[in-house]
């Protein structure tokens, strides 16, 4: 639910409202003007500027932040408004990934990473790179190029390639992605991963120390997802990760943060609390930093078709999710995985989607940008939030 003070600040019936689209008329950017009384504030004022995520998250010492996907960036003035006036730090989607800046064995193509890097500069927002090593989204030409003699070579030359072009410009870099799978069969629960394969469990100490020898100022963050329920699979997971975190510190491996990814789902059996709290708190005792990576509502799961209740649902989760993470101190800066619901890999064709007519919507803003009842519950929930210092501000 909304706040009162939310509720009233807004002059929106979020919800049923802005779903309908009834009295909300949508202006270009992400503007709200609503129809009623004069004395009602302009929307316009209430949701940007002070009233923004980014200015409720700074009231906190928190970084607030969304996936990008450049293409969108590049073409509707919209999002870039939404992405200047509502964040304060941005990560590529894709666009660092080693398939979008590995055309061929020995070229790079860094024209949408550098987008990326330039917007931001531009507008005074931090940026995350996303990620130097991860067994998705490798190039087609990896597979039949990359071997054990010159799989080190490879990783390396990346590194220092790519951390090395935004040297300096980094507030952080997912160095290495997923490297856990509970279900692998080894004692250390790493995924049998192509670097894996190729290297052993040293590439992960490799891509660190490579990481902070390219760009000694950006926070060197582990990402992993599958890690946030409280259920036997995901404390597994989360038994995994930590063991993995405390060898890399106790090997004296360059690492500063771990991001929790946050791919959750609305109407799960599964509830959050006790496991994360546990993991983060771990994290913190190691000296690290935590980062919500790529939170989105799966709303896959649940029975309506109704978008209000869906929406109502959503935030539901945004809210008691934030609560649940941003009472630990160690979390700093918190991201979405997207903006608005009229661009998420959740609606990605080639996932098979419960409720075919109805699309996901798992992001803070509608396909339209307008701020949707899961925005102001992400508002709330850094207001609540206890005050922090960032490290790398
Ligand atoms: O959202 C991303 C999608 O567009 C890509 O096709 C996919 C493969 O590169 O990756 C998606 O992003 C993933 C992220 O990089 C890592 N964590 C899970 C994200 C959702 O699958």
């Amino acid at each position: 639910m909304l706040t009162r003070r939310g509720f009233i600040s807004t002059g929106l019936r979020v919800g049923a409202g802005l779903a309908a689209g009834s009295a909300a008329t949508f202006l270009s950017g992400c503007a709200h003007r609503v129809a009623g009384p004069a004395t009602l504030p302009s929307v316009t004022n209430q949701i940007t500027g002070s009233g923004s995520l980014k200015a409720h998250a700074a009231a906190h010492g928190l970084l607030t932040g969304a996936a990008v996907a450049i293409p969108l960036l590049r073409s509707d003035p919209a999002y870039a408004r939404v992405l200047s006036e509502q964040y304060s730090i941005l990560v590529a989607e894709n666009a660092m990934k080693w398939k979008a800046l590995r055309p061929a064995p020995d070229r790079f193509s860094f024209g949408e990473a550098d987008a990326l890097v330039a917007f931001a500069e531009q507008n005074s927002i931090k940026v995350r790179g996303h990620n130097l090593c991860w067994h998705e989204a490798l190039p087609d030409w990896f597979a039949v190029t990359v071997t054990k003699e010159n799989a080190r070579q490879f990783l390396t030359d990346h590194i220092m390639n790519v951390a090395g072009r935004y040297k300096g410009k980094m507030h952080s870099w997912d160095v290495v992605n997923e490297a856990v799978d509970a279900k692998s069969g080894r004692d250390d629960g790493l995924r049998k991963s192509p670097w894996f394969e190729m290297l052993g469990p040293d590439y992960l100490d490799i891509a660190f120390r490579t990481a902070r020898e390219a760009d000694p100022h950006a926070l060197l963050t582990y990402n992993e997802y599958g890690i946030e329920y409280d259920n036997e699979e995901e404390a597994q997971k989360r038994a995994f990760t930590l063991q993995l975190l405390r060898r890399l510190k106790a090997a004296n491996v360059p690492l500063d943060a771990v991001g929790i990814q946050s791919h959750i789902r609305a109407g799960s059996s599964y509830s959050f609390g006790n496991g994360i709290r546990e993991f983060m708190a771990s994290a913190r005792q190691m000296g690290l930093q935590v980062f919500i990576t790529e939170m989105d509502v799966n709303d896959d799961e649940l029975p309506d078709d109704d978008v209000a209740k869906v929406d109502h649902a959503i935030a539901a989760v945004y809210r008691d999710y934030l609560t649940t993470v941003l009472a630990e101190p160690a979390v700093t800066a918190v991201l979405t995985w997207g903006v608005s619901d009229g661009h998420t890999w959740l609606n990605n064709p080639m996932r098979k989607q419960r409720h075919p007519n109805r699309p996901q919507r798992p992001l803070p803003f509608d396909e339209n940008y307008r701020p949707k009842e899961a925005f102001f519950a992400m508002r709330d929930s850094f207001d609540k939030g206890m005050s922090r210092n960032l490290v790398n501000d």
